[in-house]
């Protein structure tokens, strides 16, 4: 595990372990950056900003894409056993999930670079003569990414992609506990002819360390974070310090609304994916699902069932994850009812010194219990029955966060009545998680600040410029 500053590989600092969380091992470690080493990579990023990079055009850039795109491509192996060694994983997760998305997430960036319209007008001048204004769009300068543990590859290269698209430099900063695919990302960029200085790396944790470092540092000129909404607040308050702009995907407690019109072996089988998927360790993953009265118990049972045939899953990312998770458990147990998991499961090898936490379905417990109130982030789904459509989306619409939203309904009418009156960002209908990569991505309320995804990235990270000609 190595930093990559200004084109040179680095492996200063204390280092600092890495575990696996399918048996608890200490399996490797990873050096955690110094402040003069993030400020060595702020100064990179800056530098490069002058350098040749500045006067490459959008097709030099999507031509750079393409080519970390490619260098991944060829790597493809590597990167998903480096996302399964660090998070645990299944491979057919990270083999047709995280290491093809970031692998789309350069080439979707590379294309849309070159079809990208530029505006002007013009406007009407007393003399007749009139004017032509335009539009120029700047790169925002040093982009500062900091990403989760969750996606690793995914969320880093989401960022990473759009930010060298319109020209910026980048320093990154990967979680802690997932540092590796981000350090073969280095070498892509190497590879691929990426200039020094435009991408760096620098590992370490976040609150008094390298994130929070690279986040308070006055020559980054802005933020994009993914992770946990009061992570965001911390991030926030060092950007405000010199008014620099963030782009915020944190927190959720996703809702799913099963009506009894819905196609409910379609909606047990992909309440099954959305709240299991990655153990349920997707910002997006659903964990609160309201049910209509007539089908509760029919679909409560299916679903029970569903997660107890369940076998190919991960662990949870740390032993203070699965505790936590674990803790939320234990309390929803004395609380409500058990109707699927609950527990740690025992699998009789080395595993049982692993994060594991069983696909648990949860019933009968309060709006404001904490199991249904707060982000658990595990492979836990609590469901409650309604009765009209008003209530449903009452139900979804309570509570502090506003990421994503699940209905399941054969009626196309209410389909599209009662998505678009969800208050969250992104709202599917009879399907999860079914991503189209020039569409806006990102939370309301606790769960986010701006959109990113297809133009929303590219206006993020660029600053439009207007020039007004007197004709
Ligand atoms: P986290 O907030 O603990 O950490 C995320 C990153 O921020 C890590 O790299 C960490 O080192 C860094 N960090 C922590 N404190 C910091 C500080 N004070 N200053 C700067 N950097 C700091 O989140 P996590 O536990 O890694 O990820 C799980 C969370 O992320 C969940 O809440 C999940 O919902 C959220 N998430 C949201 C999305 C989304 O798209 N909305 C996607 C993935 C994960
Ligand atoms: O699909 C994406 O673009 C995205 N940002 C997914 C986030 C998942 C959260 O864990």
């Amino acid at each position: 595990m190595r930093h990559y500053v200004g084109g040179g590989f680095d492996t200063s600092g204390d280092p600092f372990p890495l575990v696996d969380p399918a048996n608890g091992r200490t399996v490797g470690e990873a050096p955690a950056a110094s402040r003069e080493l993030v400020d060595r990579a702020v100064v990179a990023a800056r530098r490069a900003l002058r350098g040749p990079w500045a006067s490459w055009s959008p097709a030099e850039r999507s031509r750079m894409l393409h080519r970390i795109a490619d260098g991944i491509e060829r790597r493809f192996e590597e990167f998903v056993a480096r996302e399964c060694a660090d998070t645990g994983k299944p491979r057919e997760l990270a083999s047709t999930v995280d290491v093809p998305r970031a692998i789309a997430n350069f080439r979707s960036y590379a294309d849309l670079l070159t079809g990208r319209a530029e505006r002007s007008w013009h406007t009407p001048t007393p003399d007749g003569r009139g004017a032509l204004n335009y539009t120029v769009h700047k790169p925002l300068g040093v982009v500062a990414v900091i990403s989760p543990w969750n996606l690793p590859l995914l969320l880093l290269t989401w960022k990473v992609a759009p930010a060298l698209a319109t020209g910026n430099t980048v320093v990154a900063k990967p979680s802690e506990l997932t540092p590796g695919t981000a350090c073969l990302l280095a070498e892509v960029m190497a590879e691929a002819g990426v200039p020094a200085g435009v991408f760096n790396l620098v590992h370490g944790e976040g609150s008094g360390a390298a994130g929070q470092w690279l986040t308070e540092h006055p020559g980054v000129d802005a933020v994009a974070f993914t992770g946990e909404s009061r992570t965001g607040t911390s991030i926030m308050r060092a950007a405000a310090e010199r008014l620099a702009p963030v782009s915020f995907e944190l927190g959720g407690k996703n809702a799913g609304l099963v009506f009894a019109d819905a196609d409910l072996e379609q909606a047990v089988g992909g309440t099954l994916r959305s709240a299991f998927t990655h153990s349920g360790q997707v910002c997006l993953c659903t964990e609160r699902v309201y049910v209509q009265r007539p089908v509760f118990e029919e679909f409560t049972d299916a679903l029970a069932a569903g997660a107890g045939t369940l076998s190919e899953y991960g662990p949870m990312i740390s032993a203070a994850h699965r505790d936590k998770v674990l803790g939320h458990l234990a309390k929803a147990a004395a609380d409500g009812e058990l109707r699927a998991g609950g527990g740690a499961p025992r699998f009789g090898d080395e595993r049982d010194g692993g994060f594991w936490v069983e696909p648990t379905v949860l019933t009968g417990l309060a709006e404001d219990h904490p199991a249904v109130r707060e982000e658990i982030f595990g492979p836990v789904v609590h469901l409650a029955p309604f009765d009209t459509e008003e209530e449903a989306l009452a139900l979804a619409n309570a509570g502090p966060y506003g990421l994503a939203a699940t209905v399941w309904t054969g009626d196309v009418s209410r389909a599209h009545r009662v998505a678009p009156a969800l208050d969250v960002g992104i709202a599917w209908v009879n399907t999860w998680n079914l991503r189209d990569l020039r569409t806006p991505f990102g939370g309301v309320k606790a769960s986010g600040i701006g959109r990113e995804g297809g133009d929303h990235s590219l206006d993020f990270f660029s600053e439009p410029m207007n020039v007004c000609v007197k004709l």
